[in-house]
């Protein structure tokens, strides 16, 4: 057969672009096989700290190797930044709004439709491994094993499918991912494609790294974030939160103060900090609870008797690193137990045709603004980190700035599987991107509303629209105001250019391209108004957990007066 240059030329790109490496013994095309799906995400995983993102705190080998083999997104964000509703947003391709989980609080609506239901229907073996965090069962599973609520780092109980609740000695970042290795070993039905959700507890508050971590991380020391003693000019919503690593940092549970150092020091005045040492470390047995007092008691005696002499600023800086040492300590054993599964796939054929996505419920602040925690929808906890390989398919390599969310993510995997998606699902499909059809890729803004509060950590209700260039956002509930944020003038996020006249003509249009963003996905004023109703309902009967019942007062007040 003759064939001319460029059609060879063709052939072989089309060859290397398909990923088309080998024939299978059966004769069929692997090319032509749905692929198998695995969604690794871990909670409040800063992008920071990923060194495929930035070097500057960990070196993350093993979540880079992803990035090595596939696309790495600069510009991805979650739809409202915190665990459950972002969960809920994964899994049912909706807005919170839409699918009813706007917070933490309330479970999630199990009525809701979801992808992996709609996976499994259409023959894929599915199977979830970690954190979930809804409130009840996943639907759509062959297998779970779930952490409840938050889950604990170290013995942690699981909610089983089949066995219903066991406890397991060990640590948890290990424990997901034994019982995720040896599902591959034991229960894969290699007849199938796998959608596999492997989800890890770690690096949630309140930070217990692995005992083989605590000796190299408590020796660290890592660079001070620019923005460590923002002043919050301008921006009233950010000066009322409470997510200071100064001020609402809990010297016990998350600097790690032992009690009777707090007792000599007389750090808590109160009472309760010391409560949240039991809290953070009541599952430890004796010889881990012996391993942690031995690894931390000389950062406690340094610190006793250091803490007379130190000014605000030295203080809010040991903090920070006491904070970075426990919460980047904890990415160790996450990063660890990635290479685990990637040599996994790699040594049992399992990557030519598999997606592999790496991903937080949200991002996080490490110090930036001087916070720790999210919900904001400034860059630190908008964004959030988002690698996605598929030998083959992606290239690899490759990074995109474009305005994807956490909404996408139900289309993109039952585009990649060949299913329609369900007509009501608000997302939509990476493939154009990720394959480099970008002429079918059209989206320039996204939409965000946060609704946990009054609640912990204190962040006002807020919506927004969010641009490559600005942010358009709309604080409520005792507050109400707006602001205007440049993010190629202001990166850091300091500046609010709302009624600033040199923005008249950008405000104007931003407003009204969030009207229609508002529109086209069904949000409102009302249905804002009927999320505060339940909440206000919910209130009245069960109160409210991490609120001081006076601040509360005054909030309701201030509102009912504005
Ligand atoms: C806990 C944490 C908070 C955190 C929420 C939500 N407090 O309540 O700091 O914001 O979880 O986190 S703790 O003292 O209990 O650790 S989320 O990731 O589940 O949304
Ligand atoms: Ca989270």
């Amino acid at each position: 057969m003759k064939q001319t240059i460029p059609a060879l030329i063709a052939a072989i790109s089309w060859f290397l672009l398909s990923g088309c490496t080998s024939e299978p013994e059966n004769g069929e095309n692997t090319v032509q096989e749905r692929p198998n799906i695995i969604f690794i995400m871990s909670d409040d995983h800063a992008y920071q700290a990923i060194s495929a993102y930035d070097n500057s705190l960990i070196e993350t080998p093993n979540i880079d190797r992803i990035a090595e083999m596939g696309m790495l997104f600069t510009n991805a964000s979650v739809t409202n930044s915190i665990c459950a509703p972002s969960r809920a947003t994964i899994l049912t391709g909706k807005h919170s709004h839409i699918n009813g989980k706007i917070d933490n609080h309330f479970p999630f609506d199990t009525t809701n439709v979801t992808f992996p239901q709609i996976l499994q229907e259409a023959g894929y073996q599915t199977a979830m491994f970690g954190k979930l965090h809804f409130g009840n069962n996943p639907k759509g599973f062959d297998q779970f094993k779930i952490l409840p609520g938050q889950g604990a780092y170290y013995n942690p109980d699981f909610i089983t499918k089949e066995e219903g609740r066991i406890n397991i000695k060990g640590y948890t970042t290990d424990i997901i991912t034994d019982m995720t290795l040896d599902w591959f070993d034991n229960e894969r039905d290699p007849e199938k494609p796998f959608l596999l959700m492997y989800l890890h507890k770690a690096p949630h508050r309140s930070w217990l790294m692995a005992e083989r971590h605590m000796e190299e991380f408590l020796g660290k020391t890592f660079p001070v974030p620019e923005t460590l003693f923002d002043d919050y000019a301008e921006r009233p919503a950010a000066d009322e939160a409470e997510m200071s690593i100064l001020k609402h940092m809990s010297w016990a549970g998350d600097s790690k103060i032992f009690p009777e150092v707090m007792d000599e020091m007389n750090l808590d005045e109160i009472g309760i900090d010391k409560l949240r040492f039991e809290y953070a470390t009541n599952r430890f047995d004796s010889a881990q609870l012996a391993a942690f007092k031995t690894a931390y008691e000389p950062m406690n005696r340094e610190f006793a008797s250091a803490y007379p002499e130190m000014n605000e600023e030295e203080l809010m800086k040991w903090r920070y690193q006491r904070y970075m040492q426990d919460y980047l300590g904890t990415i160790k054993a996450v990063d660890e137990n990635v290479g685990r599964l990637m040599d996994y796939l790699e040594a049992n054929n399992l990557m030519e045709n598999t997606i592999i996505v790496y991903t937080s419920d949200q991002g996080f602040y490490l110090g930036e603004h001087g916070w720790f925690d999210k919900r904001f929808v400034y860059d630190e906890s908008f964004k959030t980190p988002l690698i996605v390989a598929w030998p083959g398919k992606v290239q690899a390599g490759s990074s995109s700035d474009e305005m994807v969310q956490n909404l996408d993510f139900a289309q993109t995997f039952l585009d990649a599987a060949g299913v329609e998606a369900p007509a009501d699902m608000q997302g939509e499909s990476l493939l154009p991107i990720l394959t480099g059809k970008m002429e079918d890729w059209t989206r320039e803004a996204v939409y965000y509303h946060y609704y946990e509060y009054p609640a912990e950590h204190m962040v006002n209700r807020h919506y927004a629209i969010v641009t490559k260039e600005y942010k358009l956002i709309h604080y409520y509930f005792d507050l109400d105001y707006w602001e205007l944020i440049d993010r190629k003038k202001d990166p850091k996020e300091l500046s609010n250019f709302y009624d600033d006249p040199e923005y008249a003509e950008v405000q104007e249009r931003l407003h009204t391209e969030l009207d229609q963003i508002r529109e086209k996905y069904g949000d409102s004023d009302s249905l804002s108004q009927h999320y505060i109703d339940v909440f206000m309902d919910d209130v009245q009967e069960n109160g409210i957990f991490g609120v001081n019942e006076q601040r509360l007062d005054e909030i309701i007040e201030k509102r009912e007066n504005q």
